[in-house]
């Protein structure tokens, strides 16, 4: 948001997705030879992706948890692979200190934790480097998080979760304007509730932080429209366009080319003027 209190557009970040997991619930596995997946990286970035988010833990729902050594095996060397071949930046999305501390050694530029970094070790890890980190709202665990979510007040209590974590952070030594704030959609929330948070995401604009928002392909898409993952596309713009307009500053997303161009689009609409 800029002094005036409207949406800067241009200042909107494209986060693209690259999970390196056998199990990830939308491209899972598809990217996991490094080949592949530096060829996907070429291609987001070409299509205008701002950074890179890398995962090696599935975290969709019923995921069980990975082993701290193939997480580094998967993430670490890609990492360093994309560090020395392209000037995109790269954030690992990741819950485990050892992960994070090792990123951080080799060139991460942004930390992407849906744990919030309630992790053993990570606020320390994250305190000792100066990179922005993501916190993100998750009720309950990936394995249990959608049996019947329940919240007394969504929007009141994932901001108290938000204010409790900024200060666990602020305490153990991250300053308050390195944080990103992310609702979690889809982390332990029904369906009415995600489009909630959609209809409301500007609300969270009170805590003075930029606002990561992630729908890309979600079954808060599939199970609105019925349709199977790879037919979400128009639903995944859907969202992303609405969360830009509720003042999202990053957007994380599986299709970088067709994001940028509703951007594009939005950009054009709010800036005609400009246009020739
Ligand atoms: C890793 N991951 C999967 N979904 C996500 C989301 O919505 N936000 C963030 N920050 N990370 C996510």
């Amino acid at each position: 948001m800029n002094p005036n209190n409207t949406i800067d557009y241009q200042a909107i970040k494209i986060m693209g997705i690259l999970n390196v997991t056998p199990d990830s619930f939308s491209d899972g596995g598809k990217f996991i030879n490094a080949t592949d997946a530096l060829f996907q990286v070429e291609k987001m970035v070409n299509n205008g992706a701002d950074i890179i988010d890398i995962g090696g833990e599935s975290t969709r729902p019923g995921a069980v948890d990975v082993d701290e050594g193939d997480e580094l095996d998967r993430v670490i060397p890609l990492l360093k692979a994309i560090k020395k071949n392209f000037t995109v930046e790269v954030s690992i999305d990741t819950s485990k200190s050892v992960v994070m501390e090792e990123a951080i050694i080799h060139g991460a530029d942004i930390i992407n934790d849906v744990r919030a970094l309630q992790n053993k070790g990570c606020l320390s890890v994250v305190a000792k480097s100066d990179l922005p980190v993501c916190l993100m709202h998750m009720q309950g665990l990936p394995r249990t998080m959608q049996n019947s979510p329940k919240y007394d007040n969504l929007i009141i209590d994932i901001k108290e979760f938000f204010n409790q974590r900024i200060h666990a952070c602020i305490n153990a030594g991250i300053a308050r304007e390195r944080i990103i704030l992310d609702p979690g959609f889809g982390f332990g929330k029904t369906v009415a509730q995600n489009y909630q948070l959609l209809n409301q995401l500007s609300q969270f604009k009170s805590l003075g932080l930029p606002i990561l928002s992630g729908t890309s392909r979600k079954s808060m898409i599939g199970n609105l429209l019925s349709c199977d993952v790879n037919e979400r596309l128009a639903g995944s713009l859907a969202t992303a366009i609405i969360a830009m307009q509720q003042g999202a500053s990053i957007i994380r997303v599986h299709d970088v080319k067709e994001t940028t161009d509703a951007l594009n689009i939005l950009k054009a609409t709010n800036n005609y003027l400009s246009l020739t």
